[in-house]
């Protein structure tokens, strides 16, 4: 029997093949999951439609742009129609403009604050309260974060705030809906070489450190967030919310 079957999951933040939302996906279908497809725009459908229409012809694909209150009212609307219910929940979606991740923190615009925290942090508020009326049987949310919410990471900037909120919020969230059997959980992943890393400066420099400097000597696998990711909405995480879960290499327990 496997972990996840009967369960209806919906997965924001696939971009394309690298992205860790399709990792995760990935590991969910494996473990006998349905799964909703969101998508943030047109430029990104036909990468979408490819990747997750190998999970079959009826596999429902929905634009999605988490700053609309209209896209996400529409989405929870479909997912209704067509399956009645949700179980599982995966945000994998942070964005700020690129001007605020090159710069100094100091000179953060008060317009790149609130597209990074729209984006990266109210967008898990507002898609767990469009998704609790379909939780019925209790539900699973799982979001993405990292380590730069808690120590500065240079460059990181505007984003370690976000993602701040972003971990205050799933403990904030874990409160209210602990009753209704919903559980919220982050995943604070190491660095991936995905479409949101490249381009960083010094990405590949950062890899390089992890491998030196984490306990096991290297950088995370995308099916290893998979596999955290399936643990964290199977019933063997039953007791688990409102949790970072460091899926990093051990890197964050580390003082130098
Ligand atoms: P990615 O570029 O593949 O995914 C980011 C996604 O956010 C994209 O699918 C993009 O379309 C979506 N997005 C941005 N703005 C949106 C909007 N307005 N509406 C809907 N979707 C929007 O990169 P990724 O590295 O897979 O990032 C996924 C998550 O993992 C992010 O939360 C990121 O902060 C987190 N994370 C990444 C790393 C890393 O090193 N790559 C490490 C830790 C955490
Ligand atoms: O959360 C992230 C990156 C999120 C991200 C990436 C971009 C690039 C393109 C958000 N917004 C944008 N805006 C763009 O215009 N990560 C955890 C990956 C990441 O990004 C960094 C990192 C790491 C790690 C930026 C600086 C320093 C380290």
């Amino acid at each position: 029997m496997s972990l996840l079957n009967q369960k209806i999951g919906i997965v924001f933040g696939v971009a394309n093949k690298r992205s860790i939302a399709w990792a995760i996906a990935q590991a969910w279908k494996k473990a006998g999951a349905t799964l909703v497809f969101t998508y943030q725009g047109e430029r990104l459908k036909e990468n979408v439609e490819e990747l997750a229409g190998t999970f079959g012809e009826d596999t429902l694909i929905l634009p999605c742009d988490v700053t609309k209150d209209e896209d996400i009212a529409r989405v929870f609307a479909e997912v209704a129609a067509k399956h009645g219910r949700l179980d599982l929940l995966l945000h994998s979606v942070a964005f700020a403009p690129k001007d605020a991740l090159e710069g100094e923190f100091v000179n953060t615009s008060r317009e790149a604050f609130r597209v990074a925290h729209d984006v990266s942090a109210y967008s898990l508020i507002a898609l767990a309260r469009a998704a609790v009326p379909l939780m019925t049987n209790g539900g699973s949310i799982v979001a993405m974060t990292y380590y730069g919410s808690e120590k500065v990471v240079p460059h990181y900037n505007v984003m370690g705030v976000a993602k701040a909120a972003l971990e205050s919020s799933t403990r904030y969230l874990a409160y209210d809906l602990g009753q209704k059997k919903i559980r919220v959980n982050c995943i604070s992943a190491g660095p991936v070489n995905t479409l949101a890393a490249r381009g960083i400066a010094g990405f590949t420099d950062m890899l390089k450190h992890y491998e030196a400097h984490s306990p096991l000597k290297r950088n995370v696998l995308p099916d290893e967030l998979g596999a955290t990711g399936t643990f964290l909405a199977s019933d063997g995480a039953a007791a688990i919310t409102g949790q970072v879960i460091y899926v990093d290499c051990g890197y964050q327990i580390m003082g130098m």
